[in-house]
């Protein structure tokens, strides 16, 4: 049952996108709302009308959901500003997602043809398209020698992401997080965040007859003969939706190859919950296809944001200014970080440490695919939100975490895919480039070795026992291990490095960072249940701490 400030919310978050709005809020008058209507968005005022605001969270993904709500339910108004833009509003075809396989200009962030994870299909340039230049939801921002895959939009990478829910090894977090108390983290953080994202598991007497996981039940096997481990892995797809899907009574999200550029049913994205949440106490406005471009502070210790508004063909429709007593940033990895070096390199924050910037990892990312033996089909159906993974992230020779990931073409393929999350202690830093305005990732593919090594190893393996071997025509060039390309950055304003211990970044008074940005490179797993339990812990001091 949703709560009714959940309601609340949903429908300002729908309302506003059905009126074209560029700011989402509920109108004062329906926090007494019982009605859809009354619970409609109301335009507020531009931002450049707003002057001064208490509190600003940068960013709607893990992190910056997680704030808005805790400030908002204990009292202080927020302003959120997202470059992306909100997506519940169906489009002329009745989605609100592209499709997949013929996808348009909703499926990535200004780009002339579209960037998927796969290059090629038996060596054809068979799965790139060309669409139109759009403020889509997905974004590959390319470096020199390694790209990286995020999401934009209201929701940030909830919108685009696998949907895979797993909270870490526990000493693997203690390893990597020494400064956080982990029993705190285990007995309270990680439940509470995993119940606020919904967080569900497929049934497993169904898992094992559902068409749909055939491709992991093989992948299963394989591991198992070679003597790996595997797991079920939680998620925020909801599991009771999928099982409909396979029994054809509802619209196919998962089962209709839906995942990277959005799932228009069946996954719960931050829009559906901690956001609706935010919203829907009345106390929180989003701003949406807003851009924060610079970040100062005025001799008051006020934070002076420079904010560049788009629409969603990329028109410049104007550039404003909004202050604030505080700041918290929740741009994601990349845009967090980039904020600071450049503030810290054009002196916009001169106090900034030489550590913002520091301590950047891809969380040991590889991909991988094996071709299985023509008796051993993997199912021309495949869910798109993977259910297991092969867990050897115990094996202190070669620690490697692998999802079971699928290769929904359609159509029978005989392919088993992975998400290898390998264990690799190095790390990137970002250096702000003058040129472009922008901060540059600084990681060499040389520094990937350790990962493809560790892949190699546990997928060698599994071949060997298997007698098959891996497809060279997926990652383009021949490549077997795609080692310049990532979906989990973790780092670059690292906690207790660049922070202190909750996340108020050294030097600067009211100035916070709330997202992937703190964890220092790792984790083990996939990252975002550690990211908003992190945030939910951090949050909690600083309203303690500094809001009293
Ligand atoms: P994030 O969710 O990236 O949100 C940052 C937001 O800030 C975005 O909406 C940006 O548009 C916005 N932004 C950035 N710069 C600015 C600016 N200057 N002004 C205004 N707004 C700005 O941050 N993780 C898992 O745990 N399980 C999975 O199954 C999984 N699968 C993934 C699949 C894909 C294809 C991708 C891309 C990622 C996947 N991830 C997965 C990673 C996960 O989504 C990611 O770690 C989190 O989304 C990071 O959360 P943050 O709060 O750091």
């Amino acid at each position: 049952m949703l709560s009714r400030r959940r309601f609340l919310g949903h429908a300002a978050l729908q309302s506003a996108a059905a009126l074209g709005l560029s700011c989402i809020s509920l109108p004062s008058r329906a926090t007494g709302a019982r009605s859809f209507n009354d619970a409609m968005a109301l335009p507020k005022a531009a931002l450049g009308q707003l002057g001064r605001v208490p509190a600003i969270v940068i960013g709607t993904g893990y992190g910056g959901a997680v704030t808005a709500l805790r400030l908002a339910e204990a009292g202080v108004p927020v302003v959120m500003l997202e470059m992306g833009r909100l997506w519940t509003q169906p489009g002329s075809d009745g989605k609100v997602f592209t499709k997949t396989l013929a996808p348009d200009g909703r499926a990535m962030w200004f780009k002339d043809k579209t960037e998927a994870p796969l290059k090629t299909f038996l060596g054809l340039d068979v799965i790139n398209k060309k669409i139109p230049r759009y403020a889509g939801v997905l974004d590959r921002v390319n470096y020199d020698e390694m790209s990286v895959y995020v999401g934009r939009g209201v929701g940030g990478g909830s919108l685009v992401n696998g949907a895979m829910a797993v909270t870490p090894a526990r000493w693997y977090f203690e390893e990597m997080l020494p400064g956080v108390n982990a029993s705190e983290m285990y007995g309270t953080y990680f439940p509470r965040a995993n119940a606020q994202l919904g967080v569900n598991q497929v049934d497993p007497a169904w898992f094992e007859t559902a068409a749909c996981y055939r491709y992991a039940r093989v992948s299963r096997a394989a591991a198992s003969q070679s003597g790996f481990k595997t797991v079920f892995v939680p998620s925020v797809y909801n599991a009771k939706y999928m099982e409909a899907e396979q029994a054809n009574t509802v619209p196919r999200s998962a089962l209709g190859q839906e995942v990277i550029y959005g799932n228009n049913a069946g996954k719960l994205s931050l829009d559906k919950t901690y956001l609706a949440d935010a919203v829907g106490t009345g106390r929180v406005t989003i701003y949406t296809l807003h851009e924060v471009r610079r970040i100062e502070q005025q001799s008051n210790g006020d934070y002076l944001l420079t904010v560049r508004q788009i629409d969603e063909v990329g028109n410049v429709l104007g550039s404003f200014q909004v202050s604030c007593g505080k700041l918290f940033l929740g741009a994601g990895s990349l845009g967090t970080t980039e904020l600071l070096v450049r503030a810290r390199d054009t002196g916009t924050l001169p106090k900034l440490s030489t550590q913002v910037g520091q301590g950047w990892g891809h969380n040991g990312n590889v991909m991988t695919a094996r071709a299985n033996h023509l008796w051993n089909p993997t199912g021309a159906v495949q869910s798109t939100m993977p259910a297991m993974g092969i867990n050897d992230w115990a094996n202190p020779a070669n620690p490697v975490f692998a999802e079971i990931t699928p290769l929904p073409t359609g159509f029978e393929n005989w392919i088993s895919m992975y998400l290898a999350i390998t264990r690799n202690p190095e790390r990137g830093h970002f250096e702000y480039d003058a040129a472009t305005d922008t901060a540059k990732l600084r990681w060499t593919r040389a520094q990937n070795t350790i990962t493809v090594n560790s892949a190699k190893m546990m997928f060698d393996k599994i071949n060997r026992q298997q007698g098959t071997g891996y497809r060279t025509d997926l990652f383009g060039g021949g490549k077997v291990f795609a080692d310049d390309f990532c979906y989990h950055p973790l780092g670059g304003c690292v906690l207790d490095v660049a922070t202190d211990n909750i996340g108020r970044v050294n030097g600067y008074k009211g100035l916070y960072v709330t997202d992937s940005a703190l964890i220092p490179g790792s984790i083990g797993v996939n990252p975002f249940v550690t990211i908003t339990a992190l945030a939910e812990r951090n949050i909690e001091r600083v309203l303690a701490q500094d809001f009293a």
